[in-house]
């Protein structure tokens, strides 16, 4: 069996989340059509008859930045990059123009010397609008590119073709039997927040997700099979707080419902959800 770790590397909303839940066949990494929507990095292992990989889903790189928390996000993509990683497939989403953004992943890519694996994401709306004229030059500098659509998984099968003939054989890096889900390093609290902020993104759209925190206080299983999970959705202020919670709580209870029909789904048990909205 061949083995390794693979880190996915791109700028913000090129869809690293949405191929790493594709490759694994089940929701690690939460996404959305905001950019910086994955803060931290998260292991997810994917297994065949011939491989075994653990990909690391990275917050997206981009362009140098004087705020502080966008900066502690470029550096958590980086650090990634000094751990023992064997392939980077380095994600490029041509539905967008190159910028600065791109060139800052570039200068960070050309500086790595790990094999690279360039992929072209979102071929599904390619015919629509692209730029793909301006990430050509990437071809001769990084090889050949591979085309996908992530979040229809198109193509996945060559792109893990590639990764196989960059891998080493060797024992298996995690036995996915003893994992409950296939992360690595999230625990079920984390799982279930990222789950209720991804909720949040979708129903809240444009106007306050990046100012919502997330805790989960208690998780419990009980008699009668349903497993209690008791969280707080956290506002920056009382302006926010109303208007997660919605006219008539219509927000609040569409994020409930929505995280706990996901959550149902990937426990394969009766969820109860006590979803509560607070200032800071
Ligand atoms: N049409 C199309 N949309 C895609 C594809 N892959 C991802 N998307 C969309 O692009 C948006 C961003 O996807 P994410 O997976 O969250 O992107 P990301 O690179 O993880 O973003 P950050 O975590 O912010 O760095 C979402 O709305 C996805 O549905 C694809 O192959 N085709
Ligand atoms: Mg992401």
């Amino acid at each position: 069996m061949k083995v390794g770790t693979v880190a996915l590397i791109g700028r913000p909303n090129t869809g690293k989340s949405t191929l790493v839940n594709n490759l694994v066949g089940h929701k690690v990494s939460i996404t959305s059509p905001k950019p910086q929507t994955t803060r931290f990095s998260i292991y997810a292992v994917y297994e065949d008859e011939r491989e075994q990989i653990i990909f690391i889903d990275t917050p997206g790189i981009f362009a140098k930045t004087q705020d502080k928390k966008n900066k502690q996000i470029n550096l958590e993509a980086q650090r990634i990059l000094k751990e023992e990683i064997n392939v980077i497939i380095y994600l490029i989403d041509p539905t967008r123009e190159r910028g600065p953004e791109e060139n800052r992943v570039l200068g960070i890519m050309r500086k790595i010397d790990i094999p690279k694996i360039l992929v072209i994401n979102k071929s599904d709306i390619l015919g629509e609008k692209s730029y793909i004229e301006q990430y050509k030059f990437l071809e001769d500098e990084f090889g050949k590119a591979i085309e996908i659509s992530a979040l229809k998984s198109k193509n996945l099968g060559a792109l893990l073709d590639a990764i196989f003939s960059h891998l080493k054989e060797g024992k298996r890096l995690v036995v996915k039997e003893d994992l409950p889900v296939p992360v690595l390093n999230l625990n079920s609290k984390t799982y279930i927040e990222e789950n209720i902020r991804e909720k949040a993104f979708l129903v809240l759209r444009d106007e306050v997700p990046y100012q919502v925190k997330v805790m989960v206080d208690q998780i419990s299983e009980r008699k009668n099979g349903f497993i209690y999970i008791k969280a707080r959705m956290i506002a920056k202020d009382a302006h926010y707080k109303k208007m997660i919670i919605g006219h008539s709580a219509h927000r609040i209870k569409q994020i409930n419902m929505m995280a706990r029909k996901e959550l149902e789904l990937s426990t394969g048990k009766k969820i109860y959800l006590a979803l509560t909205v607070e200032a800071e």
